[in-house]
């Protein structure tokens, strides 16, 4: 049998964040962003997750490691270089909302922000790499936090407009590939970095949620539209957090409060921005849950007009559910929650790793949708230890990507339509969810630790030799 290659013109590459890599803060204009006010270190995630967050610095009692970040603002030149001897066919990145505009609702945008992302792609494309850009990834203005209410605010939809307009013109001949927000349906369990705004003490979540994510659904379907109008020959797609669902057994109950859980978490954002309109599922949970969206005259035209082009999505595990966990059981979950499954080892953050569910998540979302598929982030997080010779040799990273790259290639012989692969920190970076450097993704080693120290030098780690063959042999040389 002929050995397997990945679809001619298979764009692989890797995938960062303005907020976890730019660092640049304050400088030519930047305004103040969600990142900006995220303190480093382990206790991140609880801070984000306990209501009345209240979008403070407060550098007594914290750090903030996306202040400095890796500094791509100043070293973006050897970043690229590195990438582009990677092979590298596309980079995504994110556009930082607030250097663009600032605050968020100015009428005109920062030209300063405009021209350091034109230096960014114009460098890429010196080397034939086409960017993959998110238009917001974690990072609304943190004014438009504090004045609106994050996307709680119908008029937060009329700033994102301004902002799309000013980049899709501007950058028109220079992106061709494009998603609207990072992990979408992230607001569920991330409602500060997705949704813009903190749970507030004693509220219930689920009318502000929903309210927020209808906001979010017309502000993409505006995207893709004006996108469409002012760069026809570009793509546009939505970008959601996949993590399929199985059941814990074969127990009818917990196999259907697994579908319902994978249809809530994963399929709710999808399908109204890929099908353009609310799921049947939704009606009973909205009424369950005493939700009424206060949905405007036309939104769900244009929410139909406005579907996207491809799903980009993020895959980095599974979740195992049961209807009835036990607290041991609850403690014993992944990050998106669930219970522990038996036939999965995790990372040293717990994510349990599980190739074979790439697989089938392509094909469940190929099943469902018939659109073209991206995965723009997968990787494993983990320690890496430099060796006093310098060399980093990381071969659990690459025995993780070498099988969920495999899984991709047996999706794709499955007959799922998938575009490219951009693993996800493709040069170390700082965590999201834990504001930590420690936790590597990196075929790039940034000398950066969580304490702040380190010179920021870049080494290349042992699986950048090895992507570098995988890319060169088109999926072939795993
Ligand atoms: C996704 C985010 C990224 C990224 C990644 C890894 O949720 O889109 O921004 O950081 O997960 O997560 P972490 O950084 O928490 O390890």
């Amino acid at each position: 049998m002929k050995p397997f290659q990945f679809p001619k013109g298979f764009l692989w590459g890797g995938a960062t964040a303005a907020n976890q890599i730019e660092g640049g803060f304050g400088e030519g204009n930047k305004g103040l962003n969600i990142a900006d006010v995220l303190p480093g270190g382990k206790e991140r995630l609880a801070v984000l997750q306990t209501p009345g967050f209240n979008f403070e610095i407060d550098r007594e009692k914290y750090s903030y490691p996306n202040h400095e970040a890796i500094d791509f603002y100043h070293r973006y030149k050897e970043d690229i270089a590195l990438f582009a001897e990677m092979g590298f066919k596309v980079f995504r990145m994110s556009i930082a909302w607030t250097r663009i505009f600032p605050n968020g609702n100015e009428l005109e945008a920062n030209e300063e922000g405009l021209a350091f992302y034109d230096r960014v792609f114009d460098e890429l494309h010196k080397y034939g790499i086409e960017p993959v850009v998110t238009i917001s990834h974690y990072e609304m203005p943190l004014n438009l936090v504090k004045e609106y209410g994050g996307w709680r605010s119908r008029e937060v939809v009329t700033f994102f407009e301004r902002y799309v307009n000013a980049i899709f013109n501007r950058y028109k001949n220079k992106v061709k590939y494009w998603m609207t927000f990072n992990e979408i349906n992230s607001g569920f369990v991330m409602p500060i970095q997705g949704l813009g705004f903190a749970i507030q003490k004693e509220e219930d979540k689920y009318q502000p949620t929903f309210q927020a994510f209808h906001h979010q659904f017309v502000a993409s379907a505006i995207a893709v539209k004006a996108c469409h109008e002012i760069i026809p020959d570009a793509k546009i797609g939505c970008m959601i957090l996949y993590a399929p669902v199985y059941s814990f057994d074969s127990n009818p109950e917990n196999v259907m409060y697994a579908l319902q859980e994978e249809r809530l978490f994963n399929y709710f954002c999808a399908d109204v921005q890929v099908r353009g309109e609310y799921p049947a599922f939704i009606n009973r949970y909205f009424e369950e849950h005493q939700i009424e969206l206060d949905i405007q005259e036309g939104d769900l035209e244009l929410i139909k007009e406005g579907t996207v082009d491809y799903i980009g999505f993020s895959y980095y595990m599974s979740r195992t559910e049961k209807k009835e966990k036990t607290e041991l059981e609850k403690s014993q979950g992944n990050l998106i929650g669930g219970v522990k499954n038996p036939f999965l080892k995790a990372s040293d953050w717990g994510w349990e790793i599980d190739p074979m569910g790439l697989r089938i998540s392509l094909n469940q979302l190929y099943d469902r949708y018939r659109v073209p598929l991206f995965v723009v982030e997968n990787g494993l997080g983990a320690y890496d230890k430099v060796e006093e010779d310098g060399s980093i040799n990381d071969d659990y990273r690459i025995d993780f990507l070498r099988e969920h790259i495999k899984a991709m290639g047996e999706a794709i012989k499955d007959g799922v339509n998938l575009m490219g692969y951009t693993s996800w920190g493709c040069i170390d970076l700082v965590s999201a969810s834990s504001g930590e450097f420690s936790k590597r993704y990196g075929y790039i080693y940034v000398d950066k630790h969580d304490d702040g120290s380190g010179t920021l030098e870049r080494k290349k780690k042992k699986s950048f030799f090895w992507y570098k063959d995988v890319i060169a042999s088109n999926g072939e040389k795993l």
